[in-house]
């Protein structure tokens, strides 16, 4: 039998956290190594066990996997969560890399020059392109595609209650989204990460964005 689960990576939100989330709903138990240090990361290195020198890295299935992308689309395909045909997964795809592109907008704020500037573009871009295409794809549909739970919509979730710990009321004019909100947290197994104590991460701080700059030996602002 393959053993559990290991997440390796930095004890935060960043990359790692979708695939902490549709792990959660694919209701997988995981456990995680903490990064923290230079030496850690190198030990990682001299292991030869990331491919491009980068995290996350995902044990499971007897395999050591990188590259989020790919860690998702194996987990959405075990667990059901890609679509019913090729069709539909194009359109899981197309829905989960605009979230994704968002999603990375936002993780890379603490790590920039002018945050207030970023935050403001990303709002704006939110607002004008993104949302109103979940919008219109919710309006009558119940999930994002083919009607089925897909990593899409868990991804959707995520970022919505991302940006809406940035943008206070964001939602209010995107009462659709609004209301698959209000279904997705319903889940059982979303419900439960959504309490305290759970795996899920907070918002980045200044130990997380520390750690970093420590484990990379890197100088801020990268952007
Ligand atoms: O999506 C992915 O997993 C890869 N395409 C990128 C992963 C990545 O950039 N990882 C960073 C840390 S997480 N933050 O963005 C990383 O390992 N950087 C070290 C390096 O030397 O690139």
């Amino acid at each position: 039998m393959a053993g559990r689960v290991v997440l390796h990576y930095f004890n935060g939100r960043g990359k790692m956290e979708s695939i902490r989330w549709l792990l959660t709903v694919a209701e997988v138990e995981f456990d995680e190594v903490y990064l923290n240090t230079n030496e850690q990361y190198k030990k990682l290195l001299s292991d030869g066990v990331l491919m491009f020198q980068q995290v996350p890295m995902v044990e499971i299935d007897g395999m050591k996997l990188v590259q989020t992308k790919a860690i998702l689309n194996y987990i959405a395909e075990k667990y059901n969560l890609h679509g019913k045909d090729l069709k539909d997964r194009v359109m899981v795809n197309m829905y989960s890399e605009g979230v994704m592109d968002l999603m990375e907008m936002i993780m890379m704020v603490p790590f920039s020059q002018d945050p207030k500037a970023k935050l403001d573009t990303i709002q704006t871009k939110a607002k004008e392109r993104y949302l109103p295409v979940f919008e219109k794809a919710l309006s009558g549909p119940v999930y994002l595609v083919g009607g089925k739970l897909s990593c899409a919509d868990v991804q959707l979730l995520e970022c919505t209650l991302m940006l809406e710990e940035k943008f206070t009321g964001i939602l209010s004019d995107f009462p659709n989204i609004k209301s698959f909100q209000g279904r997705m947290i319903q889940i059982p197994a979303i419900n439960r990460f959504l309490q305290p104590g759970s795996k899920r991460k907070p918002q980045p701080d200044e130990t997380y964005v520390k750690t970093i700059v420590e484990v990379f030996q890197i100088k801020l602002p990268i952007l």
